[in-house]
This record gives C-alpha cells, structure tokens and sequence, in this order.
C-alpha cells in the first residue's frame, strides 16, 4: 500500500502539468483570436470588469485609469495593422496613462503597427505615455473629445494620426505639451478634425511637424519646432484657423504654409530661416506681428483680402511677394536687408489690387518691383506712403511727407513718402 502510493505522486504531477500546459495553451490562443492583432483590448462594454482599470469609476471626475502599462506590439504575420492597445466604443471617461509602446525599428514590410488606435470612442485622456519605432504611435478613428498630452512620440510615421477612412471623422482633438522627435509627420489629419488644438508642443528632427486638412476650428500655438526637413506647419482646405506664438528654428522649407484656408490669424511667430510664411489659394487672412526671414519671408499668392501688418522681415531674397492676389492691405511690416523688398506681381490674367503704406522699407538690394501697371497703391489714399532709407527728396514744408515722389518705376510710385520710419 505504502509503495503504490508513493508510485503515484509523480504520474499526478504529470497530469497535472499537462492539463496545465493545455490550459495556457488554450487561453493563449483565444486571447490572440478575440484581440485580431491588439496586444490589448479596451471595449466599451467590458472595460469596467477588463481587470485592466487600476481604479476610477468612469465619471468625468473620477475616471477609469490604465496605468504603467509596457507593451512591445508583436508580430503577427496575418495581419497588416497591429495595435499595441485598441479601445473600442468607450464613451466613459478613461485615462491612459504611464504607460509605454514599443513597435520595431524598421516596422516589418506589410506590417502597420499602431501604439493606441482609438475607434468610435469619446472621453479619452493619453497622458504621459511613450511610443517608441511605431506606424503611428496614436491613430484616432472617428472619436470625439480626446485629450493627448505629455506624451513622448520618437521614431514613428506619424506621432498622432488620424484614420484616412473617408468616413472616419473626429472632433474636439487636443494634442498639448508631447515632446515628438524624428517623426515623418507629428500630427497628420487629412480627413478633418473639428475642432482642433495643437499647442505647447515641441517637434524636433522630422520631415514635418503637422499637416491639417478639411477642418474647422484649428487653433496651433505655442509649438515649437527646429529640426524639420521639408513643410513645418501645414494647414489646407480649412476654415477658421490660428496659427500663434509658434517657433520655427534651423528649418529650410517653408515654416507655416496656408493652401485653400478662409478665415485664418497668423500672428506672433517667429520663424528663422525658409520660406517663412506661404499662403496660396486663401481668403480673409490676417498676418500681423512675425517675426521672419532668410528664403522667402511672405508670400501670398492667389489669394483675397489678405491684411499683412506689423510684421518684421529680414534678409530674405524676397522679403514679402504678393502675386495674383487682389485686396490685399501691407501695412506697418518693417522688410530690411533682402535683395528684394516688396514684390508685387501680376501673371497675365492675374490681377493683384495692393495698397502698401506705413511700412519701413530699408537697405534691400531692390526696395520695390511692381509689375502690374498702375493696379497698386503705394500710399493709405489720404496722404501717407512708406519710409524709405533711401529717399533722396527733401521736406521743404516740414510736414513729415517727401515733396517728391519716390518712383519705383515708370508707372508705380510712392507719391507720399515719410521722413521717418512709422514703426
Ligand atoms: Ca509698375
Ligand atoms: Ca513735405
């Protein structure tokens, strides 16, 4: 008796073992079948009783928190898009925090690894995360009221994109204070976002650090970004657009360009180098207050009521050039050191109706070329034109305006021009 006993205690611990081993086995291959490529599941439906939440109760003042997660997005060769986390349908208040997704550097060919995709969801905070050699490292899916901030986006395609599904819309989008480097693009939304807010972030080492589409209510300020190899800021067929407080530095293409915007401020930034601001196709655009130079300072080409005021423009080969674009007011901008100062510019068809008044205009290789016959207007229309370092009339009557003309060419010339510099 005493020795079959003994015989049996390492056959049950066999067959414990086995069952054991089925056990994992099975588990694992229905976790992998019910995830379709995610690493990790967060559906609406279940998230309260995912195990995953750390605590929270869902509401907008004591949310659901996921935290200190670490995830390595796996191969998995069936599937063309794998996600490091997905969530799916949450409309309650969640937090995703602390936590890190790592893809793979390069991303297998084929292969799309997205760190959060988030899908039909709203009420979603990712706070303080880090993704790492990604797709994307957050790809937004028609979802609404999404907050990203603090996060760290390196080696990815795009740091925050958005889904290219034409029917996938978002809204209400703020990506605030993330550090993004070496990104192909920091945020890319080409199928629109409304509203949406970029602010506070720093962009550095990419090929661009955004570039916005088909959206209403795009605020970007206070970015900043150096580093950039091709277009910084991008902004296209959108209205009602700011664009604040932002600094481009050691970029060489443009730093904040405009195509097809209506409604837009672009004011306040300091960009270095590039083609520092382009608008192309725009309407009802104020540029006031930047701070530009080194390729192109401003252009504005194609384009209606557009105010450029108050502006500081230097050592550009084109310090401000408008073509083909009507209504345009320059005013108050100071464009010093360039080979050419004001360029006003007329295609065959394209008329480009200018008023250029109270500006500072000194020591460009050429001040002023205007091709457009006598379209333009050199002075406000009540007696007041620009200060020119280089005009050689005199004031007899002291009253602050140059007795002659200053003649830019045979049918252009500033007929008041200052004494002294208006700004
Ligand atoms: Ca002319
Ligand atoms: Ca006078």
């Amino acid at each position: 008796m005493e020795a079959s006993r003994k015989w049996l205690v390492p056959v049950v611990a066999i067959v414990v073992a086995a069952v054991l081993i089925i056990v994992a086995v099975a588990y694992l291959l229905l976790k992998e079948d019910e995830s379709e490529g995610s690493t990790v599941v967060i559906d609406g439906s279940e998230l309260a009783t995912s195990g995953l939440v750390d605590h929270g109760t869902g509401t907008f003042s004591d949310p659901y928190v996921i935290n200190g997660l670490d995830i390595t997005v796996q191969d998995v060769e069936t599937y063309s898009t794998i996600n490091g986390i997905v969530v799916n349908e949450v409309s309650a208040h969640l937090v995703i925090s602390g936590t890190t997704i790592h893809g793979e550097d390069p991303t297998p060919s084929g292969q799309r690894k997205l760190g959060i995709w988030v899908l039909d969801s709203s009420n979603v905070t990712i706070l303080d995360c880090m993704f790492l050699d990604l797709s994307d490292g957050i790809c937004l899916d028609n979802s609404r009221d999404i907050f990203i901030a603090y996060n760290t986006f390196h080696n990815c395609s795009n740091g925050v994109g958005f889904s290219d599904d034409e029917d996938s819309r978002c809204s209400n989008v703020s990506i605030n204070g993330n550090n993004i480097n070496s990104v192909l693009y920091g945020v890319s939304c080409s199928r629109g976002c409304s509203p949406l807010s970029i602010d506070g972030n720093v962009f550095a080492h990419g090929t661009h650090a955004f570039n916005i589409a088909r959206s209403e209510g795009v605020s970007v300020t206070n970015n900043s970004a150096s580093d950039i190899s091709s277009y910084v800021f991008s902004v296209s067929l959108s209205d009602d657009v700011l664009v604040a407080g932002n600094t481009v530095t050691n970029s060489f293409l443009t730093g904040i360009a405009l195509s097809d915007v209506s409604f837009a401020e672009v004011t306040d930034n300091l960009i270095e180098y590039g083609n520092g601001i382009s608008l192309s196709y725009c309407d009802h655009v104020v540029i006031s207050e930047n701070v530009v130079g080194h390729v192109t300072g401003i252009s504005v080409r194609d384009s209606t009521s557009i105010e450029v005021t108050r502006n500081n423009v230097s050592e550009s080969s084109t310090g401000l050039l408008v073509a083909d674009s009507r209504f345009v007011n320059i005013t108050y901008c100071r464009i010093w050191g360039c080979y050419v100062g004001i360029q006003l510019l007329a295609s065959e068809n394209g008329a480009t109706i200018v008023l250029v008044h109270h500006n500072d205009i000194a020591s460009n290789d050429i001040q002023a070329l205007d091709n457009s016959d006598s379209n333009n207007t050199w002075d406000d229309g009540a007696g007041e034109g620009n200060y020119w370092n280089d005009y050689e009339g005199v004031d007899g009557d002291s009253d602050g305006i140059g007795d002659t003309p200053l003649v830019i060419d045979e049918d252009s010339a500033d007929r008041y021009p200052l004494m002294a510099s208006p700004v």
